[in-house]
Formats: C-alpha cells, sequence, structure tokens
C-alpha cells in the first residue's frame, strides 16, 4: 500500500521559483510516487546563525510506495542534480527538499529522522504544511499539525506569494 508523505521545499538563489518548479517535477517523476497537493509559495526571512537571502518556502504531499529511505535517497539526489552545495551548514541552497512525515513513521536512524525533529517549531514548514494537511496528527504528539501552528507566532515570517505553475499528477 502506497503511504501518505510530505516533504518542505526551500530555495534561496535564484532562479527560486524554477528551482522549486523542477524540483516537484523531478520528485513527481520518481518510480512508484505522484503528487497529490501542493501549498502555495511563500517569502520567507531566513531562519538560523546563517545572514543570507530571503527563501522561497513550499509543502507538498505524495503517494509513494518508495521505502522512507528510498525517497530519502532520491530526494538528495534531486538536490545535487539542483547543483546543490554542501560547503555551509544552514547556508543558501538552490533546492532543499525535507522528508517532514511518511505516514505515520516514527524513524530515527543515522541518515533520517521522521517526524521531522523541527517541523514543529518552523513557521516557513507549519504554515504552508497546514495549509494542505490542517487536520494530519503528528505521529508523536498526537496533535492536529493545526494545533502546532497556533502555538506558534508566524506574524511577518510568511508571506504567500502565489502557486506554482505545476499541476498536481495523478499518474503513477
Ligand atoms: N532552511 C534552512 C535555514 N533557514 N530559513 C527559511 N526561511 N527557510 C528555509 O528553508 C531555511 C531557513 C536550513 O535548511
Ligand atoms: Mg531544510
Ligand atoms: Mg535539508
Amino acid at each position: 500500500m502506497p503511504k501518505r508523505a510530505y516533504i518542505a521545499i526551500g530555495s534561496n538563489i535564484e532562479d527560486r521559483r524554477a528551482h522549486l518548479e523542477s524540483g516537484i517535477s523531478a520528485v513527481a517523476a520518481f518510480p512508484n510516487t505522484c503528487i497529490t497537493a501542493i501549498s502555495s509559495i511563500y517569502e520567507t526571512p531566513p531562519i538560523g546563525p546563517v545572514e543570507q537571502a530571503d527563501f522561497l518556502n513550499g509543502v507538498f504531499a505524495v503517494d509513494t510506495s518508495l521505502s522512507p529511505d528510498a525517497l530519502l535517497i532520491s530526494m538528495l539526489q534531486t538536490e545535487k542534480d539542483h547543483l546543490r552545495q554542501r560547503n555551509l551548514r544552514w547556508g543558501p541552497r538552490t533546492l532543499d527538499l525535507d522528508l517532514l512525515l511518511y505516514g505515520e513513521h516514527i524513524v530515527e536512524s543515522a541518515s533520517l529522522t521522521l517526524p521531522h525533529p523541527h517541523m514543529n517549531d518552523r513557521c516557513f514548514v507549519l504554515v504552508p504544511l497546514c495549509e494542505i494537511a490542517p487536520n494530519q496528527h503528528h505521529p508523536l504528539t498526537g496533535l492536529a499539525l493545526a494545533t502546532h501552528l497556533a502555538a506558534l507566532d508566524c506574524s511577518g515570517e510568511t508571506k504567500a506569494v502565489g502557486r506554482l505553475t505545476l499541476a498536481p499528477t495523478d499518474h503513477v
């Protein structure tokens, strides 16, 4: 049975919108994987210790028969295909793909932590995620994602700047 997974996407190197679009198209082409929902795109100030350009961020949902590890490996390859440099932790990136949720799975391995450990405290993740899955429960807290969002102050942290020109696919 395919599982529903949620993936956060971000870029703060131009052409940011083109990177998001081709990143989602690449995921849509993964085997046994289809995109089921895409949030609006948000412009967000950089969070963390590195001074850098504003991001475009969003979240999308997939139904996939890939295992969490296989999905992650394909996501990392997609980042590489977008010439993602990993020379500065939390630094600027052409394309960032973060696996937030994979069904109700709870995973703690060297390569993967599920649910994503920071998803509940980042407005640039929770705002788009709640746009497409407000009633989804967080596997560790059991609370609806909208409840986690209500606990955050996201004023000034996210500004919707439209949608991607990419139709959700329903083919496998
Ligand atoms: N990603 C980071 C660090 N800071 N800030 C925003 N607004 N959006 C991001 O995607 C982001 C960030 C490291 O993954
Ligand atoms: Mg990230
Ligand atoms: Mg990442």
